[in-house]
């Protein structure tokens, strides 16, 4: 099977392409979105449909400085590689699904200094982090309360709507879940009984 879109070589560095997937939309091949192996050129992926990779990537954008935006709803069926060089993936408004993208989606970043940025989410709204499978899982509480879940890898600078943060920052803004404040202070309570324990022999 070819893959849905499928971009040659010999496209310059600095020219952007744009694919524009609206809702409705199905994009599907072997990798739904491909570029050449060489590729230098800047892709840019604007989906509210569906883009399904049957037996590769959902989207691999290789080498240039990508972009892929995720509309409301857009659904990504596999992984989305933006591949080398800085690129930017940003999760536009309020996301209808509880996984951004759909519960296959997975968004790596790749080599270079790579930007998620969130139109509709605060840093204040994140309300958790986790790994997941070789990444990440990031979650946040949207304006009607339902929650999103994000999974990626290799990110490095995040964009709110209330500042840019690095991902150690990301991380530590991110509130601990209560189980983990219960259970570091039952350690603590663990280490007090101990230390009276010795005193007490
Ligand atoms: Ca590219
Ligand atoms: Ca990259």
């Amino acid at each position: 099977m070819e893959d849905g879109v499928d971009f040659d070589p010999g496209v310059a560095a600095d020219v952007l392409s744009d694919v524009i997937n609206q809702a409705g939309g199905l994009i599907v091949g072997a990798h739904g979105i491909n570029v050449d192996a060489n590729d230098i050129a800047r892709q840019r992926v604007r989906n509210g449909g569906v883009i399904r990779g049957n037996s590769g990537a959902a989207v691999f954008l290789g080498a240039g400085r990508d972009i892929v935006v995720v509309d409301e709803g857009g659904i990504f069926d596999g992984l989305v590689d933006l591949g080398a060089d800085n690129d930017v993936l940003r999760i536009v408004g309020m996301q209808p699904d509880p996984i951004i993208g759909g519960a296959t989606a997975f968004f790596d970043g790749g080599a270079g200094v790579n930007v998620l940025t969130f139109d509709s989410v605060a840093l204040t709204d994140l309300i958790s982090f986790a790994t997941f499978k070789s990444g990440y899982e990031l979650g946040w509480r949207n304006a009607d309360a339902s929650e999103s879940l994000l999974r990626f890898v290799n990110f490095d600078l995040f964009d709110f709507t209330n500042g840019r943060v690095t991902f150690d920052q990301l991380v530590a803004a991110v509130p601990l879940p209560a189980a983990i404040w219960l259970f570091g202070g039952a350690i603590g309570l663990f280490a007090a009984a101990r230390r009276g324990a010795r005193r007490a022999a």
